[in-house]
């Protein structure tokens, strides 16, 4: 019997896992595809990554910027099975608190929480070599730089290459995983199945990004912070890179982004809303790079099952685009593969079990921080500015201090722990009953007691103040 189990191991390792995603994308880089093929190839598979772009590597410049992105506990656990994690957090800068920045230019430190927690700025670009050169070192994995998934057959299961010498290429693959983004090319088969169901969402915001370059060679804020400017509808968000500069993400609505056609408007704009960025990034650099790329879009889609029968399946932003309002679309990208792993132990590497398995257990957490994402965007953008955020955080995290085990805020469930995205949410809701009853009892308490002290005055002695100090010491007194 034990031979049976030997060798359904030993064919499963001759199995070949076609990865599409892997390389780079000037406005994101997937993370996910080139940390899946890791994960394939520890397990034995034969991987072929496919990946519409030339090598990342060898690309001389990348076009557009050096952009960063905040990784945290979900993201670092997943890079930790396939032993990732330190390689990755050497090169990453620690983000212990945010920065709020007023618009009279005052800057508020709100910590994540304790010592331990913070959160980590990292290079895409260094992130997806990193992922690519650590799949390479399994002899049983290959790169296929170059190649742009054009269509597949559900029937067969064969996939049709164009590469980029204009030929086609049909490969066929025992599983197909698609992590090839939020226009995902694989799943347009997905879209002609039945009961296959789907939404994307675009907001009305874009987002640009402007760089903060050193003052003196050093940075020119402090450096272990997430920098925040919250505007209600504007918001600037600003993360350290390791050359000393900071890369600043402006998020505004579309129609703003119209109104702005000039440098002096550009100048204008900030001096209203950002001014102590001003000499930071530089007027000069401002009236520049503001117009060097459009404004870009930003895209929730939603979909399920992210499984086609035992051949096909979707992780990352190809099976959710979250808007990128808590820092999560990554994270959640990465710990797809390690929930796919997880279940890939659980059900050996049987794909027509592991497949449904792996739409049952994640859909609802993936849908869970999509919806989070967006609830954050509508929140931030209708009233959140600088006093509000400081507010807010203040309180939560007050709560948590008075009862940490009762009351732990979203973020931080979302941020620092693995507990499923759908329970955060469900535990949000029942934190929220409590503190809403909680008040309730201290409000009814107080209008109640007044009541009762207009109503019924107590009779009480006339005692002097004196006499009253003294016989509250006479209480604490043991004697
Ligand atoms: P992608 O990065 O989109 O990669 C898809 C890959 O597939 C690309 O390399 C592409 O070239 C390739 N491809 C596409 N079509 C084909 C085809 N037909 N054939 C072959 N290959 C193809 N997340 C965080 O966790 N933390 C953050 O702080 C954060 N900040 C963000 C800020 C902004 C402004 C934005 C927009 C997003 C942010 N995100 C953040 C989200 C994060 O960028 C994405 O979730 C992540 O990059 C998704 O990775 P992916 O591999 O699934 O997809
Ligand atoms: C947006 C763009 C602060 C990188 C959400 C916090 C983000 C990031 C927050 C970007 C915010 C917003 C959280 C983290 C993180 C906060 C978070 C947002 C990284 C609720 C590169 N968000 N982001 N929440 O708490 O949990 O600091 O582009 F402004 S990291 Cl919108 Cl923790």
């Amino acid at each position: 019997m034990d031979y049976s189990t030997n060798d359904s191991k030993s064919t499963s390792k001759n199995k070949v896992v076609a990865v599409v995603g892997g390389g780079l994308t000037q406005s994101t880089l997937s993370q996910v595809g080139a940390l899946n093929a890791c994960y394939f190839a520890k397990r034995g598979f034969q991987v072929e990554v496919f990946e519409s772009r030339e090598d990342i590597r060898e690309a001389k410049i990348v076009k557009g910027r050096s952009i960063n992105l905040a990784l945290s506990h979900r993201g670092r656990q997943a890079l930790k099975q396939v032993g990732m994690e330190d390689t990755i957090v050497s090169k990453g800068i620690p983000m212990h608190s945010r920065m709020i920045h007023s618009l009279n230019g005052t800057q508020s430190p709100i910590p994540y929480g304790k010592k331990g927690q913070y959160i980590l700025s990292v290079d895409r670009a260094n992130l997806n070599k990193e992922l690519l050169s650590a799949a390479e070192t399994y002899s049983t994995t290959k790169l296929n730089f170059a190649h742009k998934l054009l269509n597949w057959s559900t029937e067969t299961g064969a996939m049709t290459f164009l590469r980029a010498d204009g030929a086609k290429e049909e490969i066929q693959a025992d599983l197909i995983v698609g992590c090839d983004g939020a226009f995902s090319a694989i799943r347009k088969q997905f879209l002609r199945q039945s009961r296959f169901n789907f939404s994307q969402t675009y907001i009305p915001h874009g987002y640009l990004e402007l760089t903060m370059p050193p003052i003196n060679g050093e940075f020119a804020m402090k450096p272990n912070y997430l920098h925040i400017w919250p505007r209600n509808t504007f918001m600037m968000i600003a993360l350290p890179n390791l050359d000393k500069t900071f890369t600043c993400t402006l998020f505004m609505p579309f129609d703003e982004f119209e109104n702005v056609t000039t440098g002096d408007q550009v100048i204008e704009f900030f001096q209203k809303y950002f001014p102590d960025t001003i000499p930071l990034i530089g007027a000069d650099a401002l009236k520049r790079d503001y117009f060097r790329l459009p404004a870009q879009a930003m895209v929730s889609v939603k979909c399920s099952p992210y499984h086609l029968s035992d051949k096909c399946v979707l992780m990352g932003d190809a099976a959710h685009a979250v808007v990128p309002f808590y820092g999560q679309g990554m994270n959640a990208g990465f710990e797809d593969c390690l929930v796919f792993n997880e279940i890939m132990d659980q059900l050996n590497e049987d794909f027509s079990a592991v497949l449904p398995e792996y739409t049952r257990v994640r859909v609802p957490d993936d849908h869970a921080i999509a919806d989070l994402a967006m609830y954050n965007y509508v929140e931030m953008r209708s009233h959140v500015n600088s006093k509000w955020f400081l507010f807010r955080k203040y309180v939560d995290n007050t709560l948590h201090m008075i009862m940490p085990r009762t009351v732990i805020p979203l973020y931080t469930m979302v941020t620092f722990t693995r507990i499923r995205y759908h329970e955060a949410v469900k535990r949000w809701h029942w934190q929220d009953k409590v503190i809403n009853q909680g008040l309730l009892c201290v409000a009814a308490s107080v209008v109640g007691g007044s009541y009762l002290l207009v109503r019924y005055p107590p009779n009480m002695p006339n005692i002097s103040i004196e006499q009253l100090w003294t016989r509250l010491q006479a209480l604490k007194s043991p004697f």
